[in-house]
């Protein structure tokens, strides 16, 4: 309240704040809010990650969101702005709660040509669920409280705060103020809005009177932490569960019910079960072109139910007899308090028709997965971190072929393993990996990339280094960008000239003598069987560790099912 507060500086009631809201590390290129910089290393422990790029520290925060279910937070100054505002698409596409801070332009002198000054507030829109302006210093606790409560609510999502000052230098200037912290909006969910019960009831019946029912969970199921309510309810009922990519760590994917990732970046027996379905619940997933294989898998017309928190993700892609409003935890943990368990024997035939196609793709893509072959199959290499990846470890993957090999191929064995993806940016794997570890420092992380993914920020092996971020890193390097090959073939008529390749391929190169240079542990693996010692090597070596394993640039990773 005015008048009775301490006169403080915008610096110490930020420092403050993020300290309250349980902030551990921010990500950032210098210089902004130096002030706040100073106090934060006074007033709190936060780290404060200098990387080396400002999409690279969007991507940290966000890997850090992912992983902790903490906001992640970003910083960059003007001229960096919208470095950050690209970093931020990734998180926008994930529905991911990161906040970013950056520094922007002042009355006194805006349209006078300040050097490195655009207007940076509208390239923010796209990638935002709030994007505003910090004018007076005085508005730091509201705008600061608003922008957690924004970040986690509802869906998750990104913020943006401009501050005053190409720099921010707002956050030097004083008023009567006091840090305020809302524990409630320090991680997601803060809220778990109840379903109208007619609503479940009725998306009930609709499960138990179907023959061949699928599930399809999405990320909505990840952020409501509703992976245990989802995978009793399935069996309860006898429902095989395909998940989106963002989804894909919902259950795990060695249980007799799970079927893998459905749609694009897809395993053929999640597209082959979804499609034989006759009845589709899509649970906390926007039915997006990724994960229905532009809605083709199923094919629009299909019975369908839906649930998710957003009112205006229900029925968007596909007409529903049911559609349910609320937390996907509490709806399923509604509904497994009324099931009836006898209607799971209808379902007998359709659980032996979905065990057939689990079969079917382990007789299928064996001889790839266990392939023994020099340069080494990228199948292999997701089979190897099947088998090796710890209990408690978090896999994060790049897109492309990475997404590909890794959402078809790889698969999780316990529900205390999680797993995150790029929503779309090549490059998004390896920094988000390091902000993951950020988040949760006991917990094992690796990371999948392919190389061309690899490269964008190679440079924060050394933000690895410097900080002591101790992810391990595995790069399926191939020498190019071999996803693009198929593309490239069919414009060059079948056979590429010397040319074509030009527009994928690369220099070889020798990651892991790159990554020793920086002061991190570099492992070239070029035979498959010594992925597994590499793999705990890496994992025991308490350092940033790359594993570079040289893999066959002409494998290319099984299309979608239809
Ligand atoms: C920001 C961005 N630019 C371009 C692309 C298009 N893209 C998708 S995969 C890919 C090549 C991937 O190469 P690499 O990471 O080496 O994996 P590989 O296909 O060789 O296994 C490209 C250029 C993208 N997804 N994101
Ligand atoms: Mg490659």
């Amino acid at each position: 309240m005015l008048g009775h507060n301490a006169k403080r500086t915008g610096a110490e009631v930020l420092a403050d704040m993020l300290a309250g809201y349980g902030v551990t590390h921010v990500f950032m290129v210098p210089a902004v809010l130096r002030r706040t910089f100073a106090e934060m290393e006074r007033r709190t422990k936060i780290a404060r990650i200098h990387c080396h790029s400002e999409a690279s520290a969007a991507y940290m925060a966000d890997g850090y969101a992912r992983a902790s279910g903490k906001p992640g937070v970003c910083m960059a100054q003007v001229i960096g702005a919208l470095n950050l505002a690209a970093g931020l698409r990734d998180a926008w596409l994930a529905k991911s709660p990161v906040i970013a801070m950056t520094g922007g332009r002042d009355p006194k002198t805006k349209f006078r040509k300040v050097y490195q000054e655009i207007d940076d507030v509208p390239a923010f829109e796209p990638v935002t669920k709030m994007n505003v302006t910090v004018d007076d210093v005085s508005r730091f606790p509201d705008m600061i409280r608003q922008a957690f409560r924004t970040a986690v609510s509802g869906c998750p999502g990104p913020v943006h705060l401009q501050f005053r000052g190409n720099e921010g230098q707002v956050d030097l200037e004083e008023a009567e103020m006091e840090p305020m912290v809302e524990e409630q909006f320090a991680r997601v969910p803060p809220f778990r809005p109840e379903p109208e019960a007619a609503h479940v009831k009725r998306a009930l019946e609709c499960l138990q009177n179907a023959e061949k029912p699928v599930i399809v969970a999405g990320g909505g199921v990840r952020a409501s932490g509703a992976g245990r309510e989802l995978v009793a309810l399935a069996e309860a009922l006898q429902i095989p569960i395909a998940t989106s990519l963002n989804g894909k760590d919902v259950i795990p994917g060695v249980h007799p019910l799970s079927v893998g990732v459905v749609g694009s970046y897809s395993r053929e027996t999640a597209n082959r079960c979804v499609a034989a379905a006759d009845l589709v619940c899509f649970i906390g997933t926007e039915t997006g072109g990724m994960t229905t294989h532009f809605w083709a898998v199923p094919k629009i017309g299909v019975e369908a139910i839906q649930i998710d928190i957003e009112p205006e993700a229900l029925g968007r892609n596909y007409p529903l007899k049911a559609s349910v409003l609320g937390d996907a935890k509490t709806v399923l943990t509604k509904m497994l308090g009324q099931i009836d368990k006898q209607s799971a024997t209808k379902r007998v035939k359709w659980i032996e028709q979905v065990t057939a196609f689990r079969n079917d793709y382990q007789a299928k893509f064996r001889s790839q997965l266990e392939s023994d072959a020099v340069p080494i199959h990228p199948a292999r290499i997701c089979h190897e971190l099947t088998q090796h990846v710890p209990d408690d470890a978090i896999v994060v993957v790049d897109t492309g072929h990475a997404g590909m090999w890794m959402g078809g191929m790889y698969d999780l064995r316990t529900n205390t393993q999680s797993y995150m993806r790029s929503a779309g940016h090549l490059g998004w794997a390896f920094p988000a990996g390091l902000g993951a570890k950020c988040g949760t420092p006991d917990r094992p992380v690796v990371t999948f990339t392919g190389d061309a993914g690899f490269w964008y920020h190679i440079g924060d092996i050394e933000t690895a280094v410097r900080w002591k971020i101790n992810a391990v890193t595995v790069v399926n390097n191939n020498g190019g960008g071999n996803q693009s090959k198929r593309g490239f073939d069919r414009v060059y008529g079948g056979t590429q000239t010397e040319q074509a390749r030009e527009l994928w391929t690369f220099r070889k190169t020798n990651f892991a003598r790159i990554a020793e240079e920086m002061g991190a542990l570099g492992i070239r693996v070029e035979d498959p069987k010594g992925l597994p010692a590499a793999l705990a090597q890496g994992l025991a070596a308490n350092r940033p560790v790359i594993i570079d394993v040289v893999t066959d640039i002409d494998a290319l990773a099984p299309t979608a099912v239809t």
